[in-house]
């Protein structure tokens, strides 16, 4: 029954679907094969068979709330469905919902970033984010005539699929190492990177690195913008919950005769970057500050938040 399902969370756990973005989407799109496919015959047992689901989805990467808002954007409706058919039916259609508001909202955050961009921009961005990409590409069919610098974002290097979409859409676009973002921010005029999650005081958590950027940039008085879709704000953190943050193993670093005995590898997939560091969340609902995340989640996701609320 959970054939699927595992498959999926499989994809997301070893990184064959990775993006904070694609992984939401393919978390709601494996809800709806699951309720779509379902051959039980109460509710009860659907409900409980679909949080089983849902915990085989959840298990497959921590950090990113996007998979949880996603997953859970599915299941709103089936504690009001008084049949079996009406809550498969609840999650097929709000699974759906949840994929095309997506996709509109990284192209919503593409209109509305680009606007930031100016003519002869040189941008910096970080590993591989569609959000951000979906900023630099709408910029440049504007016909600003940007440059831009891509992180090699060690050690799954998504970097390389950065540089390949941006060349491939004509992009100027020049591939440096991580550790060279210090010397680079001199020359560049904005920093566009995406989000895995963002807490209710306004923090960004995305791939590890990230906050170097936003460090560098800060030094440099270079603006910081975080690209994010309104799902990737985590609910949790309003109640106090710290979001984990992934560790990998240790062979996606280095091979292990390459390690003399006893040395250990530490190897964390995101990391944190304080508000204080980011001039302007830019999502579907337009431009924001971090101070106002709290304010937009709440509105956002206000039933979850009280549902939550009740259950502390
Ligand atoms: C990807 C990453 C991206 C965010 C946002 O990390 O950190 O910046 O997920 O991506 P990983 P998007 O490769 O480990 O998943 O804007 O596409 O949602």
């Amino acid at each position: 029954m959970f054939d699927a399902t595992k498959r999926t969370a499989s994809d997301i756990k070893e990184m064959k679907i990775r993006g904070a973005g694609r992984i939401a989407r393919a978390g709601a799109s494996a809800m709806e094969d699951f309720a779509e496919s379902y051959r039980g015959s109460s509710l009860e047992g659907f409900k409980k068979d679909l949080d089983s689901a849902k915990d085989i989805l959840l298990g497959s990467r921590p950090t990113a709330v996007s998979l949880w808002n996603g997953v859970q954007a599915c299941l709103k409706d089936v504690d009001k469905a008084s049949s079996l058919e009406e809550a498969r039916g609840s999650v097929v259609r709000n699974a759906k919902a949840f994929v095309e508001t997506s996709n509109n909202a990284v192209d919503a955050i593409a209109k509305i970033g680009a606007k930031r961009v100016e003519k002869g921009d040189t941008i910096m961005t970080h590993c591989n984010s569609s959000a951000a990409i979906g900023v630099i590409k709408e910029a440049h069919a504007q016909g600003k005539d940007i440059k831009v610098f891509a992180t090699e974002s060690r050690p799954w290097r998504q970097g390389l699929l950065t540089v390949r979409e941006l060349s491939d859409a004509g992009v100027d676009v020049t591939l440096i190492i991580d550790s060279a973002v210090r010397m680079v921010m001199k020359d560049i005029d904005k920093v566009f990177v995406g989000a895995d999650t963002v807490t209710s005081n306004g923090s960004l958590i995305n791939k590890i690195g990230t906050s170097q950027l936003a460090l560098a940039a800060n030094e440099e008085r270079t603006p910081f913008y975080v690209c994010t879709e309104t799902y990737k704000f985590s609910p949790m953190t309003i109640f106090g919950d710290i979001v984990e943050i992934e560790e990998r193993d240790c062979g996606e670093v280095a091979r292990p005769e390459e390690i003399p005995k006893g040395v250990k590898i530490f190897n964390p997939v995101f990391d944190t970057t304080p508000a204080k560091y980011i001039d302007a969340m830019i999502t579907e609902v337009g431009m924001i500050s971090p101070g106002s995340v709290y304010d937009v989640m709440v509105r956002q996701f206000g039933d979850i938040i009280l549902k939550m609320r009740d259950n502390k």
